[in-house]
């Protein structure tokens, strides 16, 4: 297991290289460009610049996360070819300074959804993100990208990029219509067209799943459980198309059985990389975020790592996912130094005592 983390970049991030750096057993980064828009090439001096930044932190740059995938393209808009070209392009400048795995996701519109992203939890007084799906029923689309935009403490948030939410209601309305299947079509198109370029220079793409893992607002999603992720794998059968198995966002409903996912996909050499987190159910679509081990949420983390290191390549990408906020840390919501360094560490240390109890 390659432990790594999320680091949004020099201007953007409270977050220290440094600090991550002297993290135990942290070996890179799955880093980004966050001022991309979707759509926009990555640029061969913007990825060379980032990668060596990186390196003269001394830790590893092989993981690139939120290579956003443009509307048109989800759409199957006929400007979509533009889109595709200027992603292989990106995915030919990241290949070139070594990023070996892509983290993307096909959601419509909204990336990942939550209704508080500063829920206070009554035993320890830190914070997590929380969602309610009775609090949704209440607010329309634009109501909860304002609050979202208000709740995160002047930070960018990964899939809330202003510009492309400013055409929010138009993207709504060119969504009706498109079926779940109709979205399926476009993906292939889309994977038709980048695998072979990935299998060229030797990237994985990682799609990430829906989060929550249901449809919101009626937009078509396709990527929240087992059924559909072999859809997914079999819309072009490649090693390179892969998935960034999220434990928080397929976790998110109960119903998905998380070490047999990961059981099912490592078995099959689909899981390119995993984000761990755990989450407390509090009620039917109610969750909030929980700290790592697995005694203060619903998921078994023992059960999860066992089935990485019994069925995943043993330097899988892996990273902690999104943390609590605790110790009074101010920072971007999910993505805070302190609970994320607990949770690298926690899961470092699952795997050692996995690793020579097999021995
Ligand atoms: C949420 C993240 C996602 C993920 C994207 C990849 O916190 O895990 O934003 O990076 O879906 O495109």
């Amino acid at each position: 297991m390659k432990m790594t983390f999320r680091w949004y970049g020099e201007d953007s991030d409270s977050i220290t290289l440094k600090q991550i750096k002297q993290i135990p057993g942290m070996t890179g980064l799955m880093g980004l460009l966050d001022y991309k828009a979707a759509g926009e090439v990555w640029t061969e001096e913007e990825v060379k610049a980032y990668v060596e930044h990186v390196h003269e932190a001394g830790l590893e740059c092989e993981v690139i996360e939120s290579v956003n995938v443009h509307e048109d393209i989800k759409m199957g808009l006929p400007t979509r070819d533009q889109y595709i070209e200027n992603y292989i392009t990106t995915i030919r400048n990241l290949a070139k300074y070594g990023v070996k795995v892509i983290v993307y996701n096909f959601m419509p519109v909204f990336d990942w959804l939550r209704t508080d992203l500063a829920r206070v939890i009554e035993e320890d007084g830190s914070n997590s993100l929380y969602y309610d799906e009775k609090e949704l029923g209440n607010m329309t689309p634009l109501d909860i990208v304002k609050k979202t935009a208000e709740d995160c403490n002047g930070f960018t948030l990964p899939g809330w990029e202003p510009e492309r939410l400013a055409l929010l209601e138009q993207t709504l309305k060119q969504y009706e219509g498109i079926t779940p299947d109709m979205l399926r079509e476009n993906y292939k198109y889309f994977l038709d067209a980048i695998i072979p370029v990935c299998e060229e220079v030797g990237v994985k793409m990682a799609v990430h799943p829906d989060d929550p893992a249901w449809p919101i607002f009626g937009l078509p999603r396709i990527s929240h459980s087992q059924e559909d992720f072999d859809k997914i794998v079999a819309l072009h059968d490649s090693p390179a198309n892969a998935l960034c198995l999220c434990t928080g966002s397929l976790g998110s409903n109960p119903a998905n059985d998380i070490p047999a996912i990961i059981r099912h996909f490592g078995e099959k050499d689909r899981i390119a990389c995993l984000h761990i987190r755990n989450v407390k159910y509090l009620g039917e679509r109610c969750f909030r975020e929980a700290a790592h081990l697995s005694s203060t949420g619903d998921l078994d983390m023992y059960e999860i790592v066992k089935a990485v290191y019994d069925t995943c390549p043993h330097d899988v990408y892996v990273r902690p996912d999104h943390g609590r906020m605790i110790w009074d840390e101010v920072g971007r919501p999910g993505y805070g130094l302190y609970d994320r360094a607990l949770g690298a560490c926690y899961l470092n240390g699952l795997w050692e005592a996995i690793d020579k109890a097999s021995r």
